[in-house]
């Protein structure tokens, strides 16, 4: 993390230096290093420092992004909704890079607006799957051509466990036996993680523009009306399936405990969430998708969590260098959390179709 006085001189790139009166990390974001920045008459901006270890063409990520907050802005948009705001560098750059080869960028602060890591709220988790649903509508003509892909092969699934077994291998840091009924799990798991990559490889299921990183807190939900107010973190929007928007969400809220909770004897699928989401989510977008898509809906809640599950073992193995870690183990015991998840939704899996289907 760059120094707080470093900080202050990147943010006078995008802010008159005399009024920046507060800089504070921000959030909690895996990736990205997320700054509030508190401007004289109590303005604010989002600062991020963009990782560019993951995301190695900044250019074309920031190309991506400037692109789609356009066309999303000749959209008409639902009541209370709005579009993340780029702002631009004194030279008029969408980011910044700074001469220790850091790169930098600056949203609009959403005011009076939240992105929840966590909630048991049914009507927040309804909000959000509406406003990640409509936001694969509006995007449903924008130019595929258009976009960079920001992170190769992100969804991925039988490629990442490629990479896992890869990583398992090597185990130079020999973590592996720390974990092995986690690595047996994903063992287990080899046949199902192909179901999505070929049904679109069959053409059964189509590539769309997706988000491909719908976790709660990506969408911030506004404090007072309770609505869902803008998609954030775009930075991974790239041609995808709506299997991978719908079953990366159901992962971050579906579950009765946070990502990282360790209280494994507590963790269930919670239908009622689980129906929220789905509700929300295919209330626009519903009408869009094929047959096959829907059939799939629940194997996409559960090879994305078994996916992310192996990212998280994958970067435990590996010492963590992907995603931001809080404590030791911080990503096995994401990666345990996520495994017991995927294990409820297999037992639960009728009842998820059953709920699928009541919203076609
Ligand atoms: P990461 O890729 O690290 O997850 P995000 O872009 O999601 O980074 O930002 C991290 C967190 O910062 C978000 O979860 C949200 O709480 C907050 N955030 C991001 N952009 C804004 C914004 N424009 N206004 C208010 N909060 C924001
Ligand atoms: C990361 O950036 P963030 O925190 O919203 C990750 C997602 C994972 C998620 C798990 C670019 O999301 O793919 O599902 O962590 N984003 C990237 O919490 O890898
Ligand atoms: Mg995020």
């Amino acid at each position: 993390m760059e120094e707080l006085d470093n900080i202050k001189e990147i943010s006078g790139n995008f802010f008159e230096p005399s009024d920046i009166v507060k800089i504070e990390p921000y959030g909690d974001g895996h990736i990205n290093s997320t700054y509030k920045v508190t401007l004289l008459g109590n303005v604010h901006g989002i600062l991020q420092q963009i990782n560019h270890t993951i995301f190695t063409n900044v250019a074309g990520l920031m190309e991506n992004i400037e692109g789609v907050t356009e066309f999303l802005n000749t959209k008409p948009l639902q009541s209370g909704s709005e579009v993340l705001k780029l702002l631009y560098t004194h030279s008029g750059k969408s980011y910044y890079t700074h001469t220790d080869g850091t790169y930098w960028r600056v949203y609009d602060f959403i005011e009076g607006a939240t992105g929840h890591t966590f909630t048991e709220d049914v009507s927040k988790l309804y909000q959000a799957g509406r406003a990640f649903g409509y936001f694969q509508v509006l995007l449903r003509d924008y130019p595929v051509e258009k976009l960079h892909e920001t992170i190769k092969n992100f969804h991925n699934t039988p490629k990442r466990f490629e990479r896992f077994n890869e990583v398992l291998e090597s185990d130079t840091l020999g973590r592996a036996k720390s974990c092995q009924k986690e690595i047996d799990f994903v063992l287990a798991h080899q046949s199902i993680m192909t179901k999505i990559t070929d049904a679109i490889a069959e053409g059964s299921v189509p590539l769309r523009v997706t988000h491909n990183d719908t976790k709660l807190n990506n969408v911030l939900i506004d404090d007072k009306t309770g609505l869902g107010r803008t998609v954030i973190d775009l930075d991974t929007i790239m041609p995808g399936s709506a299997l991978y928007d719908f079953g990366d969400a159901i992962r971050s809220c579906g579950s009765t405990v946070a990502e990282d909770s360790e209280d494994l004897d507590n963790l269930e699928l919670d239908i009622p969430r689980f129906e929220a989401f789905t509700k929300g989510f295919l209330e626009d977008l519903g009408p869009y998708l094929t047959k096959k898509e829907l059939e799939l809906f629940p194997y996409g809640a559960i090879i994305m969590t078994l996916e992310c599950g192996m990212r998280f073992l994958t970067d435990y193995l590996e010492g963590d260098v992907y995603f931001k870690i809080h404590k030791d183990g911080h990503n096995l015991i994401r990666a345990k959390n996520q495994f017991a998840f995927v294990a409820k939704m297999e037992e639960n899996l009728q009842e998820m179709k059953s709920i699928v289907k009541k919203y076609l």
